[in-house]
């Protein structure tokens, strides 16, 4: 195996033997696999698409859930990913009878499921190692894991009902393109750009779909105690999921809470009509393993972010959608389709309430709708010299200690400046007393990863009020953490917008060459973190 996808990579080079995330090689073999047998799927619809034939709905949807199949932590299930491989190949041959010209395949669009024995072989060496060049190959991962994580938001948008043809061919072609030889370094930066594009209408999706399903997101104080009922801890970032679940648990007796990004859901009006919608349970994904353990009853992983799982509880955990765990029962049901919770409310209903671990309220829910609503106050505070920085926290949390750094910069920031996060980097600061300024609190939270989408709309709307010529020119600042595959389309996707200067960290992209680290550096100012004082002092003078 050979994976460096994520921040954790062991030694920030590269997983070799087992990923520090608990993946086994065998799992990330398979999981390459998967990624290649659906590049080949992907030469296929898009042969179609050229000869102006159409590609069914259900073939994007099976591209989007192998993606994100592969997305760090979301799926240990060697069993599983041999089954979407199995599939993905026997529909891939299928559509590929429906092509007139045959002649320009690849291998990897002529390639066939056989015997695991066979996978397992040819999984050797289709891995990422297997393109020389470090430069190409450090574009090809960074535009591939821009795509999983576009392809997990398609994923969220798709299971409320919502679909953009043009995205899931972008995605589907540029999947194609990274397997290319012919395409050159100053192509494939193209296409790495272009895939921002894409990941702005791709969050624009979701955005859509959340908003037009559930309401706009509002200002919402949300418990983080624990209620005398035995619970389900719902984690992830499935909705459609919580929604379901909500409407299977209404009566029950069984109260749900929300896990880590799945919080957010807290602030949309439409969840809120449910008395058994306890609140929120814990932190970041990096502590369920004390966490679901004091929780008691069981647990629900919706999507990634699955910490390999302890046998105190792993009867307790199950899966669904792109999810799964070997030993966790997976819950069924594709996009669209029905799911039947009731396994879990009935095991629910046997355990014993959630310990609690805290208590008091957090406060969110400052999406694009609210903030503009409250845009009169916000733009005043700035005029006055009250508000004088915009500091841009969003992105992921994780277990490393160098993680600290995010919690005292937050804490060192100076009195005058308001944090705007989304994503889990949230849990590094959203229970410190930051206090407010003028009624505004310190930290706000806008929503999941994906609602980074409404920091880049903000600045936007500031960018009109206040007649900057440069979106770089307002006081906003962007310090921003990464951990896993979603928030390269998020970082891919503000470059895209024309934001420059991001500091990222806790540090750079193991998958970036030095080279492809220059163009970024050159191009679009990107640096990472120094030490809290010296960061606090380029962020605010
Ligand atoms: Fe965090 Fe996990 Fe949302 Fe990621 S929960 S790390 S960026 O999956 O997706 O913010
Ligand atoms: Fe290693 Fe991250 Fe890949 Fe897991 S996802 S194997 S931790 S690089």
């Amino acid at each position: 195996m050979f994976c460096f996808q994520c921040q954790e990579t062991a030694g920030n080079k590269g997983c070799v033997k087992a990923g520090v995330c608990g993946k086994n090689a065998q799992v990330a073999n398979l999981q390459d696999l998967l990624r290649y047998v659906t590049s080949g799927l992907s030469e296929v619809t898009t042969a179609l698409r050229n000869e102006g034939k159409k590609v069914d709905v259900k073939v994007n949807h099976l591209v989007t859930t192998n993606l994100f199949t592969t997305i760090t932590n979301a799926n240990f299930d060697a069993d599983a990913i041999v089954k979407r491989i199995r599939n993905t190949s026997a529909i891939k041959k299928e559509l590929l009878a429906h092509v007139a010209d045959k002649s320009k395949f690849s291998e990897a669009a002529l390639w066939d499921a056989g015997e695991l024995s066979e996978m397992e072989e040819k999984a050797k060496t289709i891995g990422v190692l297997s393109t020389e060049n470090e430069d190409v190959r450090s574009l090809r991962e960074l535009i591939a894991y821009g795509l999983k994580g576009l392809a997990a938001y398609v994923k969220h948008a798709n299971v409320l009902g919502k679909e953009n043809e043009k995205i899931d061919a972008f995605i589907q072609s540029a999947l194609v393109k990274i397997r290319d030889n012919s395409l050159s370094v100053d192509e494939l930066i193209a296409l790495t750009l272009e895939t921002g594009n894409q990941g702005v209408a791709g969050m624009a999706l979701l955005d859509e779909a959340n908003t037009s399903t559930y309401g706009n997101p509002e200002i919402t104080k949300v418990n983080i105690g624990v209620r005398k009922n035995p619970g389900i801890l719902i984690s992830g970032h499935d909705l459609r999921d919580l929604e379901m679940l909500l409407e299977q648990t209404k009566g029950t007796g069984v109260d749900v809470y929300t896990h880590s990004e799945m919080l957010p859901a807290q602030y949309y009006p439409a969840f809120k009509k449910y008395d058994n919608f306890a609140g929120n349970y814990g932190n970041a994904w990096w502590k369920q393993k004390e966490e679901f353990e004091s929780f008691n009853g069981p647990i629900l992983m919706t999507t990634n972010c699955i910490v390999p799982v302890k046998d105190s509880y792993k009867d307790r955990l199950f899966t669904t959608g792109a999810a799964g765990y070997p030993g966790c029962k997976h819950i069924a049901g594709e996009i669209g389709e029905q799911k039947d919770f009731s396994d879990i409310i009935n095991l629910a209903k046997t355990c014993q309430p959630p310990i609690e671990i805290e208590s008091g309220e957090i406060i969110g829910g400052f999406a694009h709708h609210q903030v503009e609503a409250l845009a009169e106050k916000v733009v005043e505070a700035v005029k006055s010299g009250a508000i004088k920085k915009f500091i841009v926290m969003s992105g992921c949390d994780g277990r490393m200690k160098s993680r600290e750094y995010y919690t005292d910069f937050a804490k060192a920031l100076p009195k005058d400046t308001v944090i705007l996060t989304s994503g889990c980097a949230k849990y590094r600061y959203l229970k410190l007393p930051l206090g407010d300024i003028q009624g505004i609190p310190r930290v706000l939270d806008a929503g999941q990863c994906n609602d980074s989408y409404s920091w880049a709309i903000i600045a936007l709307k500031l960018k009109e009020i206040f007649q900057a010529a440069d979106i770089n020119d307002l006081p906003i600042e962007f310090n921003v953490a990464w951990y896993e595959q979603k928030a390269v389309i998020v970082l891919l996707a503000l470059l895209a917008l024309g934001i420059k200067n991001i500091h990222l960290g806790p540090t750079l992209p193991a998958f970036l060459s030095p080279n492809v680290a220059n163009v970024l550096v050159s191009s679009f100012g990107i640096s990472g973190i120094s030490t809290v004082e010296e960061d606090v002092k380029i962020f605010c003078g």
